[in-house]
């Protein structure tokens, strides 16, 4: 046989193959649900998974996501997404302790230093051991992607220390923990769903709220806040969770691409995010916000102020799950 006809042969095999493979699909749309705005870097990361599982199932597995909480706020979404009524939701973990408890851990005040070590913890053994306990709630957790370090923004004044939040009144996710810590540290907390965010801080219902600077730009706060302080006082980790009732019904092949894909997702918000960083608060800046850091010292101020939140909610979280953190940090530190 000549090579044209070999090449021509192998290329007919290949298509075949494809086709083959293609044929373990069903024509599927997947409706998710997210709390930002197109164009925040979890956005990028589901036009990467979108993309991702229409290449690999030749277009039949399609993701339609509904942005700006259009189909319910993190918590009704969620409730959604486990009657199966909803395929998915992409949420932060500190609304979903309700069902979860033990998720908590990742609200814990200043757990993380740095994304390296909340990357290693959430992709490692740690992230992993949650599976069975999400798959309790009727969730599956393709992969946890970033919202990123929270930082304080309010109407009133900068926060270059803990004395700066006495009689603030500040929005905090629907959270004990985000509530005791900002208790702890003099202010008046709210919990608030998401959605209801932007209003209460427009009509000053509340004169502040704590979020990564990506949602602050993505979510206009600084049309409504003036003072942003980088305290980075806790990690949001971001679950993608499916309908595990919906999940049971894709077929294995389904089902992988839609963890690989999440995998591609995770990776792409996580890039598009940490680039976005710098030049976030540069256009926050811009946009009126007086933006300061608070020093190593008045940091380790806020850490004392709320030990006693952290013993008290690292109970209630469970020893076992708090020290097998701690224990993964020191790992990762040592290393
Ligand atoms: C977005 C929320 C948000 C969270 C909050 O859907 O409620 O402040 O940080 O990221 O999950």
């Amino acid at each position: 046989m000549t090579a044209p006809r070999i090449r021509l042969a192998a290329m007919a095999l290949a298509a075949l193959a494809t086709s083959a493979a293609h044929a373990q699909f069903e024509a599927r749309t997947v409706r998710v649900s997210s709390g930002v705005t197109k164009g925040h870097p979890i956005s990028f990361g589901i036009t990467k998974m979108t993309q991702c599982a229409a290449d690999k199932s030749g277009g039949k597995l399609k993701l339609r996501t509904y942005y700006d909480g259009a189909l319910g706020n993190d918590t009704t979404a969620s409730q959604q997404v486990r009657t199966g009524s909803l395929d998915m939701v992409l949420t932060s973990t500190a609304p979903l302790v309700g069902a979860i408890p033990q998720l908590a851990v990742f609200d814990l005040p200043f757990l993380f230093a740095n994304e390296r070590e909340a990357d290693q913890v959430l992709d490692g053994k740690v992230g992993q051991s949650f599976e069975p306990r999400f798959e309790e709630a009727g969730l599956v957790n393709l992969a946890y992607w970033e919202n990123g370090f929270r930082n304080v923004t309010n109407s009133k004044r900068p926060v270059t220390r803990w004395e700066d939040l006495q009689g603030v009144k500040m929005r905090v996710m629907q959270n004990k923990v985000f509530l005791d810590t900002f208790s702890a540290l003099g202010s008046n907390p709210t919990p608030l769903a998401f959605s209801e965010v932007y209003s209460a801080l427009e009509t000053r219902t509340v004169d502040g709220q704590e979020n990564p600077v990506a949602l602050i730009e993505n979510m206009k706060f600084y049309e409504v806040q003036k003072y942003l302080s980088l305290t980075r006082h806790a990690y949001s980790p971001l679950a993608v969770l499916f309908s595990k009732k919906q999940f049971d019904k894709l077929s294995p092949q389904e089902q992988g691409v839609m963890r690989e894909c999440a995998v591609a997702g995770r990776e792409e918000s996580r890039r598009v995010g940490r680039e976005q960083d710098a030049t976030v608060i540069a256009s926050l800046k811009k946009q009126g916000m007086q933006v300061n850091e608070v020093s190593p010292a008045e940091l380790q101020r806020m850490r004392d102020k709320v030990k006693d939140v952290y013993q008290a909610q690292a109970k209630l979280v469970g020893e076992d799950i708090v020290n097998e953190v701690h224990a993964e940090l020191q790992r990762i530190r040592a290393a």
